[in-house]
């Protein structure tokens, strides 16, 4: 059979099941990643594990999202992470060396190895055709304990790309125009593999751009082949020898295809609050910006920031807006520094902020009160900024670099020739930032500051749940909505009990409240806990009693947060019966221990309005022993356990 890249590489993980959609497969993890805001979750899960070593090549522990240090809360929780990097025998990125993506993609990742991510933006290292992977921490902290990691088949659709992309148009526009087409759920259930002559048009930064953002589409994650733009980006970061070519065959097997010729792409914007929300720069050209946000984990490459210095050489930043600039890497950083860039940087008015996530998550640079914020990032969330009245656009570093000496929200097509950048020859060492696993690890321990509660578990499922419909929300619900994330809630990432004071807070001020009677049910639309990876959204409304969510539709990691939490995840048979369910109706679900089953459907049973509807598990064998163990921990200890004796 012919095969797709995608294919190659799961046949060469496979550890059981068939290569066929749906079935569910055991593969393989060569490597993991994770960050501090997901990662005290995934070290204090892997200490319960009790394990003593890991199974993987190469695991990393970055620290790049909470490094704004206000309180002694997320210097502890980098301690904590240290201090398990070193007992476990992991590279330590510290603080300031730079976004983990970004840094995975220069120091790591491997055509052809697969890569599991405690972060929903794992998929960039796709951009030099590794399998790489978003999941919860827990999925992460099992892969590091058992060098596995169990996924249902995706169907693999192909993007065939042809053309050239127009001057002054980017991989920022190529991807914006793909969610444009396909929206946020586009590509739920799929890996999204790339081909065509068009891949030649971009370069390995390039694609990471691309497959960084189909987390936003939705999908499993998005893969490029390994070609000889692969060799000369690894062969840059003195790595030649991890590079192999991969290639899907002639007349591989897809479950679909789309083409897009990028000589159609222009440049695009995606506007509040929903990165599918897409218009050309053109439809909005002269909106009012107050401030411009470069940078995060799909727009801080080498490259990316040149193209921005090169732009603002000589000129001034217009004064009513602040540009703030966080370089990928101190790689990056330090190469602009050497070059000259970093100095016409700060000479036009740029804030050069560390090397790490920043405004990306809302820690730091909170817009102005109703202000306008242009970024080249990934997600416009509402609220995510930290300013709940701000409106976020999301666009290119030519089209942000253009507009913030505007003023305005401006085509760059108009300040004429297009900047062109080489990738560099030679990406400079610059690994002062890394620490290496020492070899005699014995007696080390971790430490553990008081901000650092362990996390909650849960009891077995019981065979009958009744409550109240604590919430009811509409389709495309986010992680951020669910659990926010800002500068004064991330040093609390290892506190459940002081988080869940705040969950949902974007939508119901008081859902807090309306869980203290022992929680409840939550109703939701399509695409129910789209975005990040946090288990905090699974973790917290667990802590609050949470027991089962109704949705029309979930998102991938966050249907796996919700069973390895031990909630249960059941979808509408028919998406009408939304409608049947309102806050504080009362529901009951019975006799769950013999009638959940395989992709089984439940009764839920309406006590206010004295109606029945069905709900169906989509879940396997192992979902049901985990839901019934009370979550994933409890049953892996179990098996961990029997394995040993
Ligand atoms: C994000 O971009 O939303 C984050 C913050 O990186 C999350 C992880 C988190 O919530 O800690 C993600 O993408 O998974
Ligand atoms: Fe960090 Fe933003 Fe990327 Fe998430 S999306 S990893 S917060 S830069």
């Amino acid at each position: 059979m012919k095969k797709n890249i995608t294919q190659k590489i799961l046949e060469d993980h496979l550890v059981s099941g068939k290569l066929e959609k749906n079935n569910e497969i055991e593969i393989k993890i060569d490597q993991t990643l994770t960050q501090d805001s997901t990662g005290t979750m995934v070290y204090l899960q892997l200490e319960a594990m009790n394990i003593d070593s890991i199974k993987t090549d190469l695991s990393v522990a970055y620290i790049d999202h909470n490094t704004l240090q206000t309180g002694f809360e997320n210097a502890d929780d980098h301690e904590f992470i240290k201090s398990a990097a070193f007992k476990y025998g992991l590279v330590f990125s510290k603080p300031g060396n730079g976004i983990c993506h970004q840094l995975h993609l220069e120091n790591f990742g491997k055509p052809g190895g697969t890569l599991l991510g405690s972060d929903s933006h794992t998929p960039t290292n796709g951009g030099l055709g590794m399998l790489s992977i978003g999941a919860g921490g827990l999925d992460v902290a099992v892969a590091m304990g058992t060098g596995i990691y169990r996924l249902k088949m995706p169907e693999i659709m192909n993007i065939k790309l042809k053309g050239d992309l127009n001057p002054w148009v980017s991989s920022k526009d190529v991807i914006l125009h793909i969610l444009d087409i396909l929206t946020v759920n586009g590509g739920l259930g799929k890996i999204i593999e790339y081909s065509g002559k068009g891949i030649k048009a971009l370069s390995v930064t390039d694609r990471a751009t691309i497959t960084n953002m189909g987390a936003e589409l939705g999908a499993t994650t998005s893969i490029f082949p390994s070609d000889e733009l692969t060799y000369k980006y690894l062969k840059s970061q003195g790595r030649k020898k991890d590079w192999i070519e991969l290639k899907a065959d002639d007349k591989a097997y897809y479950d679909s295809t789309i083409e897009i010729n990028l000589s159609d792409v222009v440049p695009l914007v995606a506007k509040p609050h929903s990165p599918d929300n897409i218009a050309t720069v053109n439809s909005l050209d002269g909106l009012k910006v107050d401030q411009v946000a470069i940078g995060s984990c799909t727009n801080s490459s080498y490259s990316d920031l040149m193209k921005v210095a090169k732009i603002l050489k000589n000129k001034k930043v217009h004064p009513d807006v602040s540009l703030c600039i966080s370089p990928g890497s101190s790689k990056i950083l330090k190469m602009l520094a050497e070059n000259g860039a970093l100095a016409d940087l700060i000479e036009s008015g740029a804030r050069i902020l560390e090397c790490a996530c920043g405004p990306c998550i809302g820690m730091g640079q909170a817009p102005k009160n109703n202000g306008v914020s242009l970024r080249t990032f990934n997600r416009n969330f509402y609220g995510r900024s930290g300013t709940k009245s701000a409106d976020i656009y999301l666009v290119s570093p030519e089209t942000a670099a253009v507009s913030s000496l505007e003023g305005k929200l401006v085509n760059p097509e108009s300040i004429g020739e297009a900047v062109k950048i080489n990738e560099p020859k030679i990406y400079k060492e610059c690994k002062s930032l890394f620490i290496y696993p020492i070899e005699n690890r014995k007696n080390l321990e971790v430490v553990m500051g008081p901000n650092i509660k362990t996390f909650p578990l849960k009891d077995k499922l019981q065979d009958n749940i009744e409550g109240k419909i604590v919430l009811k929300v509409g389709d495309d619900i986010t992680t951020d909505h669910i659990m926010p994330s800002n500068a004064s809630l991330l040093p609390y990432r290892s506190n459940i009990p002081y988080l869940s004071k705040y969950a949902f807070s974007t939508i119901d001020e008081n859902f807090w409240e309306k869980c203290q009677d022992n929680g409840g049910f939550i109703v939701g639309g399509e695409n129910y806990g789209q975005g990040s990876s946090r288990e905090h959204a699974a973790l917290v409304p667990l802590y609050l009693g949470i027991k089962a969510i109704f949705a029309k539709s979930f998102a991938r990691i966050h249907k796996a947060n919700l069973i390895n939490a031990g909630i249960l995840p059941l979808e509408f048979i028919e998406n009408e019966d939304y409608k049947d369910l309102e806050f504080d109706d009362k529901i009951l679900l019975l006799n769950l221990k013999n009638e959940l089953t395989e992709n089984g459907i439940i009764e839920i049973t309406n006590k206010t309005k004295n109606k029945k509807i069905k709900g169906k598990f989509n879940g396997n064998s192992r979902d049901i022993q985990i839901l019934k163990s009370g979550g994933y921990l409890n049953w892996i200890n179990k098996k961990l356990e029997a394995d040993k004796e």
